[in-house]
């Protein structure tokens, strides 16, 4: 059977990086939801107001590093995610972004998604 992602997941993850140790418990968050395989918490350097990040619990680098099973996990939950922020904080928009490594921004090394919030009188710069 051909393989749903290349084989080269879960090879240069680092048990140590910030999320790990959130997930852990080692490291406060404001948790805004949680399930068996995913957690959602604010951003504690929100782009704007309601800034969210979500994360799978299981251990990936980032979306290169990532087998499908876990993408099909996490990615109802952004949009579950984004429409409770749209409307939690009454936004007019909803940015998703999500960096993969240090050259495209990428600063934290456990797979995340950014649920940005974007408003009509806060415009994207050009
Ligand atoms: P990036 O890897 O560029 O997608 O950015 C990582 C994001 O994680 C950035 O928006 C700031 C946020 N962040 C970094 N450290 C912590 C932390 O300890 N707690 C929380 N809640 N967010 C963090």
């Amino acid at each position: 059977a051909e393989r749903e992602t290349p084989p080269m997941t879960g090879h240069d993850y680092d048990p140590n990086n910030i999320f790990a140790k959130i997930l852990k418990g080692e490291i406060p968050c404001h948790r805004v939801y949680e399930d068996d395989d995913t957690l959602a918490f604010m951003d504690v350097m929100p782009q704007t107001p309601g800034h969210v990040l979500v994360v799978p619990k299981a251990p990936s680098r980032n979306l290169l590093d990532a087998d499908a099973a876990v993408l099909s996990k996490v990615i109802p939950v952004v949009q579950k995610l984004a429409r409770a922020v749209k409307d939690a904080f009454d936004a007019d928009g909803i940015t998703i972004t999500q960096f993969n490594e240090a050259p495209a921004g990428q600063t934290v090394f456990h797979l995340h998604f950014h649920v940005i919030p974007r408003y009509e009188n806060q415009p994207l710069k050009p």
